[in-house]
């Protein structure tokens, strides 16, 4: 039985331990495994906006970046991929729908993108992504506004996007609602 006192009760907690942790994917994914704590430790991070979700930087080096994403009903991402990096998504409130896909491109030049899975992301639940295992989209399903939490070793400067109206991928440069570095 895991106690309590095994996991972090504060965010600043789980930084340190991300900070001064190798870069390993098993040992990211351990180290989320021991989130204990609640909305409390991480309301001072969400912002929401009407016209798209908010990003919200929680921490960064150069190894990783803590992000907090909060999501009106409704609010969706692209189908996008992860420029390399592994990504894991902690579900902090809501329902999140997650629909992976995989992509080629046709004769024509377009690409197109057929979706295998789909899965939805529960409060505490984990969910990793990597680009050998497809590009995705994520998107609010709830009623109600949710909250996620992502990792992503390295951090993600740019990724590439799938726009369904010219069926083809686009670059787009990431960028932080607001920036709260708890180190
Ligand atoms: N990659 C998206 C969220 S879905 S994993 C982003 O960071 O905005
Ligand atoms: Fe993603």
């Amino acid at each position: 039985m895991t106690k309590p006192a095994d996991g972090f009760t504060k965010m600043s907690e789980l930084v340190d331990a991300l900070t001064s942790a190798p870069r390993d994917r098993d040992t990211y994914r351990e180290l989320l495994g021991k989130i204990r704590f609640g909305f409390d430790e991480i309301a001072k991070y969400c912002t929401f906006e009407d016209t798209f979700y908010t990003r919200n930087l929680v921490a960064r080096t150069d190894d990783f970046e803590l992000i907090l994403l909060c999501w009106q009903p409704g609010q969706a991402t692209p189908i996008h991929d992860h420029a390399g990096s592994d990504g894991w998504m902690f579900g902090v409130q809501g329902t999140l729908e997650e629909v992976r896909y995989h992509w080629k491109k046709l004769e024509d030049g377009c690409i197109e993108c057929t979706r295998f899975e789909k899965g939805e992301l529960q409060p505490t639940g984990i969910s990793y992504i990597n680009d050998d295992m497809g590009i995705h989209a994520i998107e609010n399903v709830g009623g109600d506004r949710a909250v996620s939490l992502h990792l992503y070793s390295p951090p993600i400067d740019a990724c590439v996007y799938y726009s369904e109206d010219e069926r083809c991928f686009k670059t787009k440069e990431m960028s932080y609602h607001t920036t709260n570095d708890v180190r």
